[in-house]
């Protein structure tokens, strides 16, 4: 039985993500539906606050973000590797790039199709980006679509030469970082996906080969067999505090730790982890046990509290 419990939705981009490197490695792996909006109160009793999706559970570790999971995967599956141009560092700061192309594609879907949601659902991912006007979004909406346009040329541009994937002959994180927001633009808006794509042909044929190879083996389970995984184990008994830490956090001091993109939740506990590439706090529950929340430090923000 694998290791791994994916807890997602797939209409989401950043799990899309996932499944991507999911397929590349042709991992097996459990699932565990969330819902795409709250009540969320299974993925609260597991991550003590984090709302967002995708979140990988292994055992009594639970890994947020998309980035993060990239590097846990890489860690425990480093065959075929995410990185097959060796290229580590440079493909994990491409997700800045990735979430700005991303950005583009929110816009033009919110400036089409966002007055036409449901209420509850449209008010839930106001708050989610309160950086968005969601009255006034479609006022720039052909700025949007230059954007979306420029950044899906880059990845015209870099298949140009004929290479089957981003980084060469072999696919790797920044097929897995760029793909979704291709497949969302032609998911939510497939005609306006034809016009801003119109003519970039290697990029057709490199979005066909990435999604033909699928998203690993899929199991469906329930949140409670994965709370029973998590109760059953023992977080990874890691303590690793940079002696240089930016913030200078130390092992076992109580912190918040939450994105600083959008609101998708805090969580407090313990600091156990705290380098330049991650953040980890210890907390219990009593549905999941004690359990470990892991972060990447690059987008999300860690608040010292009292103790
Ligand atoms: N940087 C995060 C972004 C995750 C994210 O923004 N996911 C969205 C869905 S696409 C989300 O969690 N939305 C709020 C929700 O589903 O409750 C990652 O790469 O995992």
């Amino acid at each position: 039985m694998s290791e791994l419990i994916l807890h997602s939705y797939d209409a989401s981009p950043f799990t899309q993500r996932v499944l991507r490197m999911l397929a590349f490695k042709d991992l097996d792996w459990r699932w565990v539906e969330t819902p795409m909006m709250p009540p969320k109160d299974d993925l609260l009793a597991l991550t003590g606050g984090y709302r967002g999706t995708p979140v990988l559970q292994i055992g009594g570790d639970v890994y947020i973000d998309s980035m993060l999971i990239a590097r846990v995967l890489e860690r425990r599956y480093p065959r075929p590797s995410l990185f097959p141009a060796a290229d580590m560092g440079l493909s994990l700061a491409l997700v800045k790039w990735a979430d700005t192309f991303f950005r583009a594609g929110l816009h033009i879907v919110l400036a089409m199709t966002a007055t036409a949601w449901p209420e509850a659902f449209r008010r839930d991912r106001e708050a989610l980006f309160p950086d968005i006007n969601f009255a006034t979004v479609g006022d720039d909406l052909s700025h949007a679509r230059a954007q979306f346009r420029a950044h899906a040329s880059l990845l015209e541009q870099q298949l140009a030469d004929g290479r089957h994937f981003l980084s060469g002959a072999a696919p790797g994180l920044v097929d897995a970082q760029a793909h979704p927001f291709v497949w969302l633009a032609r998911g939510a808006l497939p005609d306006t996906a034809q016009e801003l794509l119109a003519g970039f042909t290697n990029l057709a044929a490199w979005e066909a080969r990435v999604s033909a190879l699928g998203e690993g083996a899929r199991t469906a389970i329930d949140a409670a067999t994965a709370f029973q995984v998590a109760r059953d184990s023992k977080p990874s008994p890691i303590d690793d505090i940079d002696s240089n830490d930016a913030q200078g956090l130390q092992a076992g001091q109580r912190v918040s730790v939450m994105p600083d993109d959008t609101k998708r939740g805090a969580v407090e506990g313990l600091v156990t982890i705290a380098t330049a590439h991650e953040i980890a706090v210890r907390r219990e529950h009593p549905q999941v046990g004690e359990v470990v929340v892991h972060f990447p430090r690059l987008g999300y923000r860690v608040t010292p509290l009292g103790v």
